[in-house]
């Protein structure tokens, strides 16, 4: 560190300590830049610096898309579902989002390189999938924010490191998950009374390279079968990672409708997505807003129904049946 610095320097490297958010960061990283000498001695410092800024602009521009409120634990939902992935530091949480998404969190080997939530967009079978890496949910302090995000989440993905303990992380992750009143939908009975939340969780082992590690996959496999379903994976190698995305989909109950305008044939790229077991109503509701006031009669092709079959608004649909809603 150079010595001949200003007083301005560490009035704006206060900010920079104090400051929270990557925007405010910025705006003070700003500031020392500007009030660092210009010579041979501070070279350095100063492209560290210009570094440093590049990164937090890039990273406040992506959570100003994504957040209305000053919390980056507040993230708009988009897509038809949320699932938030949590896990230990350095288990590949970032990395997959980064894989799969046109998101850029930071993947690294240093253990809390993620701070603040990312999202990203992915599609899998016609569904929309937003996807969230999450901080390291292992760390001593959890915000409360973080676990609010957690709770509006559709299904927690839980990454383990095969490489690293995963029994032991597998652990601390659901011990943290029940700190913030979060359970696993699957393990409600054993809750019985206490206010929890209870999510649809799935278990990801990571870092599934090659031969050597299927076999204390194996072992972990035998170990949690009774009560997980695992799925390996690689991010690096992507292996997998379409068999994690199809199963996440059929877990999730979720099905497919088409809508059909009368006289037009259907737009199968665009299904709506909704709850297994949804009626003709729902998907009205769905549709439209006032769609489900107005609806006379409707058409279903597609299962346990003949071609165009009239049926009721109490009708309960199929994955990929095709409607037609007259009003
Ligand atoms: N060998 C191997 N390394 C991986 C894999 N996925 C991620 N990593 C590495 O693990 C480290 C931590 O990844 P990161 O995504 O930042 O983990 P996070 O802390 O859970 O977000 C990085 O060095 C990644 O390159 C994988 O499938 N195999
Ligand atoms: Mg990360």
């Amino acid at each position: 560190m150079p010595t001949n610095l200003p007083p301005e320097y560490y009035e704006a490297e206060k900010k920079f300590k104090d400051a929270f958010s990557p925007a405010e960061k910025a705006e003070a990283i700003e500031e020392m830049l500007s009030t660092i000498p210009k010579h041979k001695g501070t070279d350095k410092l100063r492209a560290d610096y210009r570094r440093k800024l590049s990164k937090l602009k890039s990273e406040a521009k992506s959570q100003k898309k994504t957040t209305r409120h000053d919390s980056y634990f507040h993230i708009e939902k988009e897509g038809d579902a949320r699932i938030a992935i949590v896990g230990d530091a350095n288990t590949g949480k970032s990395s997959l989002v980064a894989a799969l998404t046109h998101a850029h969190p930071e993947v690294s080997d240093s253990p809390f390189s993620t701070w603040i939530p990312t999202p990203g967009l992915l599609e899998v079978d016609n569904i929309r999938f937003q996807l969230i890496d999450t901080p390291p949910i292992t760390r001593d302090y959890i915000e409360p924010e973080c676990y609010d995000l957690l709770r509006t989440s559709d299904m927690i993905l839980i990454m383990l490191d095969i490489q690293d303990y995963p029994i032991k992380q597998i652990e601390e992750t659901l011990d943290k998950l029940e700190a913030g009143k979060i359970a696993p939908f699957s393990k409600k009975h054993r809750y019985d009374g206490k206010s929890m939340k209870f999510i649809p969780m799935i278990i990801a082992v990571n870092k599934l390279d090659d031969a050597v590690f299927r076999e204390e996959y194996d072992v972990l496999e035998d170990l949690l079968s009774e009560e997980w379903n695992l799925i390996p994976i690689s991010v690096k190698h992507k292996f997998n990672l379409e068999n994690l995305f199809h199963e996440m989909v059929e877990r999730m109950h979720l099905i497919r409708i088409f809508s059909k305008p009368p006289h037009r044939p259907a737009d199968l790229t665009r299904p709506f997505v909704l709850k297994e077991n949804s009626t003709i109503d729902d998907f009205a509701n769905r549709v439209h807003h006032d769609f489900s006031e107005k609806l006379k009669s409707a058409r279903v092709w597609g299962t346990g129904v003949r071609d165009g079959q009239q049926v009721g608004r109490e009708h309960v649909l199929s994955d990929k049946d095709i409607v037609e809603l007259h009003m």
